[in-house]
């Protein structure tokens, strides 16, 4: 593991997301470190943060760019008790409060595409990774949620094979952002749509989504392991799958990547 933590107190009001925040300058991923406190015990709710990932991981094998300094790469623990099929919603939710939290803390605009995306302008602000073991039985007793927000790079600081699709914090609103700050106001606003998803579904947040939504209405390309969709966004269903009308049809995607269609 790599050299001990520091605590970190942002003095939150959460009933258990954030109340232990555990913050290194630099491991490979705060996913990997999360499950390892994991497995020691340690509490839900709890958050390992680094200034600089150097294997951050985007999904299926992905990697995540984490430079030092300049982003929010943070994890949090949960315990959700909830059946398997029901844990990769949790990226719909956890999407959808960091995009409500970054609208509010700085005034962009922000939104969110399916699954994953934190979006603005076009481009990639953040994104959600969850991770629920194998090991985790069915209803899953640990899940971690691996979150990581753009904040204060440049157009210069993204490496060559992103720029152009990726934006931050900075370069939205012109200003450098308090990394801290920016975490204090997701953890905040995840505690609430977290609890609100396990009691109620997506019901709540619904509405929500469809009003951030960055592709609602617009045609997509879906590649869904190697399925290939390509339809008008039509909804985000109760159970989260991204609903789209193809050919005259509804058809639910329950994974894969999305990208806009060009415009006709
Ligand atoms: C994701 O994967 O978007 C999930 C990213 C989760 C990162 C967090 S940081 C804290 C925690 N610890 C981890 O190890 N991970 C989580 P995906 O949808 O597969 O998107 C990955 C793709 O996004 C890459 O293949 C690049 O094209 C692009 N990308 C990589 N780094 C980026 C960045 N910093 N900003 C914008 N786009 C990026």
């Amino acid at each position: 593991m790599s050299s001990p933590p520091a605590e970190l107190d942002l003095g939150l009001e959460t009933r258990f997301v954030g109340r232990r925040i555990h913050r290194y300058s630099s491991v490979v991923s705060t996913n990997a470190v999360c499950w390892e406190f994991a497995a020691r015990g340690e509490p839900e709710g709890s958050v390992i943060v680094s200034d600089e990932q150097t294997g951050g991981r985007g999904r299926a094998g992905r990697s995540w760019h984490s430079p030092a300094g300049m982003g929010v790469w943070a994890s949090v623990l949960l315990s959700p008790g909830l059946p398997a099929d029901r844990v990769s919603a949790l990226s719909i939710v956890t999407a959808l409060s960091v995009a409500e939290a970054l609208r509010s803390a700085t005034g962009a605009d922000v939104g969110v595409k399916w699954p994953n995306d934190i979006v603005a302008g076009g481009r990639k602000l953040g994104g959600v990774l969850v991770e629920a073991g194998a090991t985790q039985g069915d209803p899953v007793e640990s899940a971690v949620v691996g979150i990581g927000i753009d904040v204060n790079q440049t157009e210069d600081d993204f490496p060559l094979d992103i720029r152009g699709t990726a934006t931050s914090l900075r370069i939205l609103t012109g200003a450098e952002a308090d990394r801290d700050a920016v975490l204090a106001a997701v953890l905040t606003r995840f505690e609430e749509d977290y609890l609100s998803y396990l009691n109620g579904g997506l019901a709540a947040m619904r509405e929500r989504w469809r009003s951030l939504s960055a592709t609602l209405g617009r045609r997509i390309e879906v590649d869904s392991g190697g399925e290939r969709h390509a339809g008008g966004v039509v909804d985000v269903s109760p159970e989260g799958a991204l609903v789209i009308e193809e050919e005259g049809s509804r058809v639910e995607i329950w994974h894969g990547d999305v990208t806009l269609a060009p415009r006709l």
